[in-house]
């Protein structure tokens, strides 16, 4: 995974936890001496065992932490690639332009990104099924980003996991619909 990503994980981990527990969460989890750098890779590992961290920390679980940090992270995506994001009038229009508008542009500012594959149908007015399959199975990282590009959005949505990885399935299914409360 790409430094951002962790730059962004420090950014939640101090705001709600503190800068000592993230130094801290740090030491225990990462090569001593580790710096992030946004546009550098870093081992899925090391990610993980700090996810893991903040669970332990506020007795979560892993899927919990991962999915809250989804929410967090779509936030600190836009406030680090805001033209990326700024072309998106609506919700739907980002959902449907997540593979081949943003992931592409990602491929061109990175070198060597770990992105998954996602592809995206509008199934009816107010309701977008996505399929989603990466080696790193971080699709409750995706959901949190879409109710992170919701909030975004200012638009109130549910999301169904029809069909998971993590249950054996070969990619996962998501039904992503925008509520009318
Ligand atoms: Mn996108 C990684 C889904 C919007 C830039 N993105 C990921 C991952 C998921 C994902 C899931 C984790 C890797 C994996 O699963 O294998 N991304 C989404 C979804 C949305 C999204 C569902 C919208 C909703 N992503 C965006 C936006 C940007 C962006 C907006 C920036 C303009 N994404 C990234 C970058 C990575 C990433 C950068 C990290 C790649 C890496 O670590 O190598
Ligand atoms: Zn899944």
């Amino acid at each position: 995974m790409k430094g951002i990503i962790f730059n962004i994980l420090e950014d939640m981990v101090v705001e709600k936890l503190g800068m000592a527990a993230w130094n801290s969460l740090l030491e225990k989890n990462a090569p001593q001496g580790r710096v992030y750098v946004s546009a550098k890779n870093y081992d899925d590992s090391e990610l993980f065992s700090l996810a893991q961290a903040v669970g332990d920390t506020l007795q979560l679980p892993l899927a919990d932490v991962v999915k809250a940090f989804g929410h967090y992270l779509f936030q600190g995506l836009v406030e680090r690639h805001q033209s990326v994001v700024q072309r998106f009038a609506s919700f739907d229009a980002l959902v449907l332009g997540i593979h081949d508008v943003i992931h592409v542009e990602v491929n061109k500012l990175y070198v060597d990104p770990s992105l998954p594959t996602i592809s995206c149908e509008k199934t009816s007015d107010n309701t977008i099924k996505m399929f989603y399959h990466s080696p790193r199975q971080l699709c409750l990282c995706a959901e949190g980003l879409l109710y992170g590009a919701a909030d975004y959005y200012k638009i109130p949505i549910t999301i169904q996991h029809t069909q998971c990885m993590h249950l054996g399935a070969e990619q996962c299914e998501l039904i992503i619909e925008q509520r009318h409360d």
